[in-house]
């Protein structure tokens, strides 16, 4: 039986004409419907820009963790957008902080806790998905020069899924021989930079370059490119203009406190003190080095902000600038004698405090915000602000929120791990420690920003203690490879805390 159409007694060709009409509605109705929904999923995704900076800690301008500090370039990004100023590494040491960040994995779910091995030689990062990788699967052009992953690991992952422009020759040139401090490997060493005057014969420089070339050229898609810059990490070379900011009888040198060691346990002494290839405090002071060590530190931050300049001054030129998010962060800290201690491997401020600074189209401006906050928090941050899907396995967080609201409630503290069973906490006043021997440290950073007076032992504070401790770790990965320094210092005081233990 055909289908009654109830026209109520219309002409046939009125209701032939009626239903034409409805039927080319309808139509015109589902194709500026699917225009609507179609033209709005086919905004593009905003292009990522990640700038890397090798061993800067606090002393920058913003930052003010030192006060010659000399970032004009880096400071005017911080002020376009959000600058962390309670950031932290999870690991103090290059190539675990680098996992960690590009993974969005803490080092104890890794066993990635000293400079070796490489990412795909954890067990437990099979298959997983590291930070350029899952742009590239969201269609992205994928880009970067210099150091972002360590070593071999930037060309096999970034040549994987994009282009690897090259580390241009990363700290060079070495040292023929370690000038001022005579140990192995040959990389320490600080000072004028030994090849050339000229800032253009720098690899950082150059990798400045490579990346403003990017940002120059057009794409069919976004991009996701990053720079990673070597400086100021040893050796602490910078061209003579550098020096010349900061002459040698007006170094100030950073602020200590005679005795600090004195309440730590014995296990913390060692872990700083056995093995490290690092100058000892002693030594920078009875060689009369330390001014210029801190010289040269100051001079190679001053150089690497200038490099920084230059790509974001490319950014700022090109066509690109109103649709890139932009991050800029630093791996981890660097001692320069702070708690009788050079260079990095500490749980200690110096160490876990980083740069990190986030910009971008609609992200707010001008803007600071205290809550702590670490590397690993920038994969997932990437992924939300740019619209993707989060990944599951991230330990991670957004920090979308803070820059919503830099006030925002915000309850985690953030960790940072020195090997295995050693393990840092910080939140907005507190930083509290813990070693895998169960000594402790509580430092009150509203009035102890140096980190001097270790409360831990004090009953007044049992509670911050407990409530930051729920934070620690419950399962801890076996410490993976062996033979680097923080191998060595690791198995080292392990050693001397048995020993002590079978004396006792
Ligand atoms: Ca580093
Ligand atoms: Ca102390």
């Amino acid at each position: 039986m055909m289908m009654e159409f109830k026209d109520s007694g219309s002409h046939p060709r009125q209701s032939q004409r009626m239903r034409k009409w409805l039927a080319r509605t309808l139509a015109a109705t589902i194709i500026l419907g699917a225009f609507l929904i179609g033209g709005c999923s086919k905004k593009p995704p905003p292009n990522v820009l990640l700038i890397a900076i090798d061993d800067l800690n606090d002393w920058t301008g913003s930052l003010a963790g030192h006060p010659q500090a000399y970032t004009p370039r880096i400071d005017r990004f911080a002020a376009t957008g959000t600058l962390f100023t309670n950031a932290h590494c999870q690991s103090p040491v290059c190539m675990p902080s680098r996992a960690s960040m590009m993974t969005s994995r803490y080092p104890s779910s890794t066993g990635l806790y000293f400079l070796f091995p490489a990412i795909k030689d954890s067990p437990k990062l099979e298959g997983v998905v590291t930070m350029p990788e899952r742009f590239a699967a969201e269609g992205y052009e994928v880009m970067a020069a210099g150091k972002l992953f360590h070593n071999v690991e930037n060309q096999e992952i970034f040549g994987k899924v994009g282009e690897y422009g090259g580390n241009f020759g990363t700290f060079g040139p070495y040292p023929e021989k370690q000038m001022v401090y005579d140990k192995p490997p040959k990389l320490w060493d600080w000072g004028v930079y030994p090849k050339s005057n000229d800032d253009s014969e720098t690899p950082d420089y150059q990798i400045a370059q490579w990346a403003k070339n990017k940002l120059e050229q057009d794409y069919d898609k976004p991009f996701f490119l990053a720079a990673g810059f070597y400086r100021p990490h040893v050796p602490m070379y910078a061209t003579q203009q550098w020096f010349d900011k900061f002459p040698l009888d007006e170094i100030q040198l950073p602020v200590v406190k005679e005795g600090d060691l004195d309440d730590l346990s014995p296990y913390a002494i060692d872990l700083i003190n056995l093995k490290h290839i690092s100058p000892t405090q002693q030594w920078m002071v009875e060689q009369g080095e330390w001014e210029h060590a801190v010289q040269s530190y100051l001079a190679s931050i001053a150089f690497v902000d200038s490099c920084v300049g230059i790509v974001l001054d490319a950014l700022e030129d090109s066509p690109h600038k109103d649709n890139t998010i932009v991050v800029v962060y630093s791996d981890h800290g660097f001692h320069m004698g702070e708690k009788e201690h050079w260079a990095k491997r500490t749980l200690w401020e110096d160490s876990t405090r980083v740069f990190l600074a986030v910009a971008g189209p609609g992200l707010g401006s001008n803007q600071r915000t205290n809550k702590p906050v670490g590397l690993i928090d920038i994969f997932p941050s990437l992924l939300d602000l740019c619209g993707f899907n989060s990944d599951s396995g991230h330990e991670g967080v957004s920090i979308s929120s803070l820059i919503d609201n830099p006030n925002t409630k915000w309850d985690r503290p953030i960790r940072t791990t020195f090997g295995k069973g050693n393990n840092t906490l910080r939140d907005e006043n507190w930083r509290y420690i813990k070693y895998v021997d169960g000594s402790e440290e509580l430092y009150d950073h509203r009035e102890d920003p140096h980190e001097w007076n270790n409360l831990a032992s004090n009953p007044e504070f049992k509670d911050i203690k407990s409530r930051l401790a729920e934070w620690l770790p419950q399962d801890e990965e076996p410490i993976l490879g062996e033979g680097s320094t923080g191998h060595n210092a690791y198995q080292a005081s392990a050693e001397r805390l048995k020993e002590r233990m079978a004396a006792n």
